[in-house]
Order: C-alpha cells, then sequence, then structure tokens
C-alpha cells in the first residue's frame, strides 16, 4: 500500500512538473525518496530517537534504556553535541540502516549480549538514538536534529518539569510533526523531583498543552531516568510493542505521506473532464479576427462576377480573377487573437484551483504567435477551393448563350446575303428566315441575360453560406491545434495530478 502511494505521488509530480514550480513540489520529492530508500532498507530494525530540549535528561535516559553508560552526562549544557547510537541485536545488520540515518561509525554501540535480560531481548532490532539538544546556543544542533528527526521512526520526546510548556518545542518542533501523532511519545522526565501531586498536575497541564496544539493522539507519561520508576519499564514497554511489530517505519513514512499530501490538497478540486473542444464562442473569435464576413462576401461578389461572365452574351467576355481578400490589420488581428484565447482559456480553467488556471491561459497563448500565418493559410486554401468549381448550369446557360448568339448571326449573313442579292437583281429565296433567325437569337440572347441574373444572385448567396459553413470548420480545426490542444494537455495533467493525489492520500478507486 504505501509503495502504491509512493508511486503515485511520483505520478502526481511528473503530471505537475509542467505547471507547477518546483519549490511547490520539492517536499513530495524529499518524501518520496526518501520513503524509498528507507523502504530499500532493513525493515526488521526500528529506529527511536530521543529529543528534546538541552538538560531534560535526553542522555541519561538513554543510557539506562540502553543498561549502560554511552552518551556522556554533564553539567555543561549542552552536554551531547553529536548523535549516540545503541543497536540491540547484531551491529552489522544495522549498519546501512545506521549509515542511511547518518550515525558516524565511532557513535554506534551494542547492547554485548542482546539476550541477557528478558527485557532486553524484547527490544531487539531497536535501534536507539541519543540527539543533540534543538535549543541550544550551538545553533548546529538544531539542523543536525532536524536531519535526524526526518529519517527516525518514532520520536521519544523527552521534556522536564521547567520546560515541558517551552515555546520553541510547543510552537516549532511539535507542528512541525503534527500528522506523526502515531510515531511519538511524549515523556515527562525528572519526576523524581516533584512530589506526585505536583507530578499529575504538570503531567495534565503538559496533556492539555499537546491537545490545545492539535496532538490529543500523543501520549504523555512521566518517567525518571534517574530512579526509573513504573515510567521508564512503559516507556520500555512501548518500544517493545513497536519493535516487534516493525510497523514503526511504515507508519512514519505513511505519516510522511500524509503530510506532505495534505500539502497539495489545493492544487487539486472538482473533477472536470479531460478532453475539450473548440467551442462556439472560440470559433466565433478566431472567425472576426480572421475577417470573415468580409472574405465571404468578396467571395460571393466574385461568384456573381465569375457566373455572369460565364452566362453572359458570349461575345465580349472576360475572364475575372479570384476575389481580392484584404488582409485584416495586423495589430488589431492580434488583439482580437489574444482576447479570444484569454476567453476561451478561462473557460477551459472553470472549476480548476490556481495555479491551473494561469497554466491554462500560458499554454492555450503558447501558439499565439504562429496563429495569425495558420489562419490566413487556411483561409486562402479554403477560398480557393471554392473558387476553382465551375456549376453545370453556368456551362448550359453559357451554351445557349452561344447558340442564341450563334443563330443571330447567321440571320445576320442570311439577310446580308439577301440584301447583296437584292442589289445584283438576283432571286432572293425565303428573306424571312433570316429575320427570325436574327431577332430570335437577340431576344433569346436578351431572355437568358434577364432569367439568369436572379438565379446568379440566388447562387451567389448559397456559395457565400457554403464557404463560410467551410471557413468555420477550418477555423475549428486550427483552433484545434493552435489553442485547444496545448490547453487541453494542462487539463489533461489537471486530471491525472488528481486522480494521482487521491491515491498517494491512499484512497481507493
Ligand atoms: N533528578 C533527575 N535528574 C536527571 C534526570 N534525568 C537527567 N537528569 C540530570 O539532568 C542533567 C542533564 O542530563 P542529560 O542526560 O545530560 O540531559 P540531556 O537532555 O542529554 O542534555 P543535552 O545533552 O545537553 O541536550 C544531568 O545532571 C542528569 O543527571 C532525572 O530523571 N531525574
Ligand atoms: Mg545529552
Amino acid at each position: 500500500m504505501l509503495a502504491i502511494r509512493i508511486n503515485a505521488l511520483d505520478r502526481f509530480r511528473r503530471a505537475t512538473s509542467l505547471h507547477l514550480p518546483p519549490d511547490w513540489l520539492e517536499p513530495a520529492q524529499q518524501v518520496s525518496v526518501r520513503a524509498s530508500e528507507r523502504l530499500a532498507l532493513s525493515r526488521l530494525h526500528t529506529v527511536v530517537a530521543i529529543a528534546g530540549p538541552t538538560g531534560s535528561g535526553k542522555s541519561t535516559m538513554f543510557n539506562a534504556l540502553a543498561g549502560m553508560t554511552i552518551s556522556p552526562v554533564g553539567v555543561r549544557r549542552p552536554t551531547t553535541s553529536g548523535v549516540y547510537a545503541c543497536v540491540w541485536g547484531s551491529p552489522t545488520d544495522a549498519a546501512p540502516v545506521l549509515d542511511w540515518v547518518g550515525v558516524p561509525p565511532s557513535k554506534r554501540f551494542t547492547r554485548e549480549s542482546p539476550l541477557d535480560a528478558d527485557d532486553q531481548a524484547g527490544l531487539r532490532g531497536l535501534v536507539l538514538l541519543d540527539l543533540p539538544d534543538f535549543d541550544s546556543i550551538e545553533r548546529d544542533h538544531a539542523a543536525e536534529v532536524e536531519r535526524l528527526l526526518a529519517r527516525v521512526d518514532l520520536v521519544i520526546w523527552v521534556v522536564d518539569p521547567q520546560k515541558y510548556a517551552d515555546q520553541s518545542l510547543h510552537e516549532q518542533q511539535l507542528p512541525a510533526m503534527r500528522t506523526h501523532q502515531d510515531v511519538m511519545v511524549m515523556a515527562l522526565n525528572q519526576t523524581d523531583l516533584l512530589a506526585a501531586d505536583e507530578t499529575e498536575q504538570v503531567l495534565a497541564d503538559l496533556r492539555k498543552l499537546l491537545v490545545d496544539g492539535g496532538l490529543a493522539d500523543v501520549p504523555a507519561l512521566a518517567t525518571s531516568a534517574v530512579t526509573g520508576p513504573a515510567g521508564l519499564m512503559e516507556l520500555r514497554s512501548r518500544l517493545g510493542r513497536a519493535v516487534t511489530a516493525k510497523r514503526a517505519a511504515l507508519r512514519r513514512l505513511s505519516a510522511d505521506l500524509d503530510e506532505v499530501v495534505a500539502g497539495l490538497a489545493d492544487l487539486v478540486g472538482p473533477e472536470v473532464p479531460a478532453e475539450i473542444a473548440p467551442d462556439r464562442e472560440l470559433i466565433d473569435g478566431l472567425a472576426a479576427a480572421a475577417g470573415l464576413p468580409a472574405i465571404t462576401e468578396a467571395v460571393a461578389w466574385s461568384y456573381r462576377r465569375r457566373a455572369s461572365a460565364a452566362t453572359a452574351w458570349p461575345v465580349p467576355r472576360t475572364q475575372p480573377g479570384p476575389p481580392v481578400l484584404a488582409p485584416p490589420q495586423q495589430a488589431t488581428q492580434r488583439a482580437a487573437l489574444s482576447l479570444a484565447a484569454r476567453a476561451f482559456a478561462a473557460r477551459a480553467a472553470d472549476q480548476l484551483p490556481p495555479p491551473w488556471p494561469a497554466a491554462v491561459t500560458d499554454a492555450a497563448r503558447s501558439r499565439l504567435e504562429s496563429l495569425p500565418a495558420a489562419l490566413a493559410g487556411a483561409v486562402a486554401v479554403t477560398v480557393a477551393g471554392h473558387q476553382t468549381r465551375t456549376p453545370w448550369w453556368w456551362r448550359l446557360i453559357g451554351g445557349a448563350q452561344w447558340l442564341a448568339a450563334g443563330a443571330a448571326a447567321v440571320g445576320l449573313c442570311w439577310l446580308l446575303v439577301g440584301w447583296v442579292l437584292r442589289v445584283v437583281a438576283l432571286p432572293v429565296t425565303q428573306p424571312r428566315i433570316g429575320l427570325i433567325l436574327l431577332v430570335g437569337g437577340l431576344g433569346l440572347g436578351l431572355l437568358l441575360a434577364a432569367v439568369s441574373q436572379p438565379l446568379i444572385w440566388w447562387a451567389a448567396r448559397a456559395a457565400q453560406s457554403r464557404v463560410a459553413a467551410d471557413l468555420r470548420s477550418v477555423l475549428a480545426e486550427v483552433a484545434r491545434e493552435y489553442l485547444v490542444s496545448p490547453a487541453q494537455e494542462v487539463r489533461r495533467a489537471y486530471t491525472e495530478a488528481r486522480s494521482a493525489l487521491r491515491t498517494a492520500a491512499g484512497e481507493r478507486g
């Protein structure tokens, strides 16, 4: 389960690394590395640190639990300047864990015979550490304590009747480990110096401080490292239970994960679909920026010109060129596109907690530079595609116009020939046929021209809406490639991060 959670945390880091500031992910990275390292080491060992303010009796208690004097106890404060370790069991087996925790070889000690007494045999696997104080004038002690506390499985906090309410303990040290309550014990030491009712009073006060500090689950015991009453026995049996259960390391790492996951919780919010498509507003925005109304007008105008030319009286027929598309003004277009991208990003990031909206906006704007060229290219290709079409009915009317013109020409020739024959006094046959052909041809031409005008207007409108529809779908493609896909990548990352964090939190499914 822990390995699954660590994996999920790594998945979260991978999903978010492009979109979150690196220092936000640093705690997750540290916990992940630390957990993997600790899991790869012996789980038969339980590493327990004795920590607390200077002079509370940490070293004395360490020695009392070890049953021999390992760590010097003194009157000079602080006495202990570096960590000491006592191993119950084989020192070689414990060496890798001690290397990792960072105990120098010269400060490692072993219970000579771990089986010399019944209560000691129960502690086989225990690695007890005596830490320097965290509150003395020696500044590097605090850093050393912080480093060691990050790597141990259990912590015994030792306080004394003078210092149990110490501000830095309750405002800094303990709150930093609020998620680690089930791997901590509080020992109110030196209670041999107090009367029994005083001990009860101080202990009750200490418990209240713990509850107020959100540490209600941390047990507090009265101990004396010198006279060793019941408190020390109780501590020893707690250690024995932890060592036999061999779960302290896992519980500690799991508390580490809880803490880091809780710190990341605000980075994810509701579940949203990862897939998004270019919406109507976005395409409207691109269409306006690309000057779509003017373009479709120009296409309709050009259609009318081409249709009129194709269906007109054939004699002075000219071939009109493609429509002239005035390019939209660059700065205006850029501003319009930028605005459309922003508005789309805001819709695409709806419901996402910070900093995702900013990431979506950045992504949606990431290809903005190349968008104008892409739009212009797509528009030009689409318009050109519409330009090459010649409808069948243009040819039909055009052909009919040729016929009409031909008939009129033949009729004119007929009349001319008849007139010449008459001048030279030769007999003329059927002069009427020429007249019919001429008038009929001209009449048909005029009629065709009159009929085709409204037809052309209507067809030009139809062509205009066709090209508008085509352009909108082409714009949708461009939008997908340049704006939607990059934004979608971020949404996918969000979805992945969200599910990874749920798994890392230990939730199933
Ligand atoms: N009466 C009494 N004296 C104690 C007890 N525990 C420790 N002492 C005394 O308190 C003084 C400090 O003890 P240490 O064990 O050196 O304290 P420490 O917490 O290790 O101190 P640093 O190493 O400086 O952080 C010594 O004189 C001990 O003899 C106790 O339970 N009762
Ligand atoms: Mg000490």
